[in-house]
């Protein structure tokens, strides 16, 4: 299954996270990790006396369910120190299924398409950086949403693998 996860981190070396998460993800049971975005610094989507955040996204191919690829996500956010301190607020590492294939999923433990994919810059340019022409179900299609999401406050970094 062509999956794709976004990640974003504001604590502990953000940038150095997203780097060994992508390695943890490219090591995941039942899974390859197939291509990744660059590097995205933002500032604070909510409470803003928090550090900036970087972001990424990354496709992989799996057979593992959403809920499993779900708990698997969650333990390595545990395996990087996560903790959740307050609601929106800062984090070592935050690991979201977007898409899974074009699946949709709504029930207590997963939303899929991720909720915020298409209104957050962070999100949605990394994914088209990957993606452009696919079709996020009951949205439409990646760059064509990038169209009516303002990106002036994300700044794209080096690519660095
Ligand atoms: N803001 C940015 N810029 N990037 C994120 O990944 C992010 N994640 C979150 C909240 C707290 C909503 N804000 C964010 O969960």
């Amino acid at each position: 299954m062509r999956v794709f996860i976004g990640l974003g981190s504001n604590l502990d070396d953000p940038a150095a996270q997203l780097e060994s998460a992508l390695q943890a993800l490219d090591a995941l049971t039942e899974s390859q990790l197939i291509q990744r975005s660059s590097l995205y610094k933002s500032p604070p989507m909510g409470p803003q006396d928090q550090p900036d955040y970087i972001n990424a996204v990354a496709e992989i191919d799996t057979t593992l369910s959403a809920h499993e690829l779900l708990a698997q996500l969650q333990a390595l956010e545990l395996a990087h120190g996560r903790t959740r301190r307050r609601h929106w607020g800062e984090r070592t590492l935050d690991l979201d299924i977007l898409l899974y294939e074009q699946l949709q999923i709504a029930d207590e433990t997963l939303t899929i398409p991720h909720t915020g994919i298409a209104v957050r810059p962070f999100v949605l340019y990394p994914l088209a950086e990957l993606a452009p022409n696919l079709c996020v179900p009951g949205r439409g299609n990646i760059a064509e949403l990038c169209l009516q999401c303002p990106a002036d406050q994300l700044e794209k970094m080096e690519k660095t693998l």
